[in-house]
């Protein structure tokens, strides 16, 4: 992949917070969606692939499970594009009722499905996790669907090289080396290789 080192994020603003698919409404940008179970730092990433504290990040509990949008303009070889960033509620780990992951799953199907603008999914996994029934659930499911995604470990600094060489080498029985990342939100660690795979992804569609 070309890295691509002179992207420059010009300007990034919070559009709005949705809780139904169709409030999206008819923005004709492609859209890059962040998706993963809570607290593994999805919000995290689109801070630091923007560099700039937009996402809203932290556990808050009770808070009515909404998908952010941002609208991201960016500069690359001297061109200037935008693109649709949508930031997704999560759900836990221990515990996870049969009714919240359908809440979940009906929440992302539908969004998808009547979503044209999507050209990418970040998948976003905590790299000390074990993928559980569920996880498989969600990569058969982009599988089957066809969705362009990748696949981003993140929390990469809570981990020795050792172990993280150890983790990684597993998840690429599941993964091509190409779709899957190494991130850290705390020291930026993929920030670039991820940028450029979204920008190389947006100007091949
Ligand atoms: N050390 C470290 N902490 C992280 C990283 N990414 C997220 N966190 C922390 O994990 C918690 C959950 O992150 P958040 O982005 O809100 O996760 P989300 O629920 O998936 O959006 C927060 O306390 C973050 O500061 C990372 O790469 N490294
Ligand atoms: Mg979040």
């Amino acid at each position: 992949m070309k890295l691509a080192n002179n992207i420059k994020i010009i300007a990034c603003q919070h559009i709005k917070s949705i809780v139904k698919p169709d409030e999206r409404s008819d923005m004709s940008l492609p859209e890059i969606s962040f998706i993963g179970r809570s607290n593994v730092g999805k919000s995290s990433l689109i801070n630091r692939l923007l560099m700039k504290r937009i996402a809203r990040t932290g556990s808050t509990p009770g808070v009515t499970k909404v998908i952010n949008l941002y609208k991201v303009q960016y500069q690359y070889d001297n061109t200037k594009n935008s693109v649709v960033f949508s930031d997704f509620p999560g759900f836990g780990y221990a515990r996870v009722s049969k009714k919240t992951y359908d809440e979940w799953k009906g929440l992302v199907e539908t969004y998808f499905d009547s979503n044209r603008y999507i050209k990418l999914i970040a998948w976003v996994f905590d790299i000390r996790r074990e993928m559980d029934h569920l996880d498989a659930m969600l990569h058969n499911w982009l599988k089957d669907k066809d969705y362009e995604h990748i696949f981003v470990l993140t929390k990469i600094d809570k981990m020795s090289k050792n172990d993280i060489t150890i983790r990684k080498r597993g998840f690429l029985s599941i993964f091509n080396e190409e779709r899957l990342f190494l991130f850290s939100s705390k020291d930026g660690t993929g920030r670039e290789e991820i940028l450029s795979y979204i920008v190389n992804t947006m100007a091949s569609c």
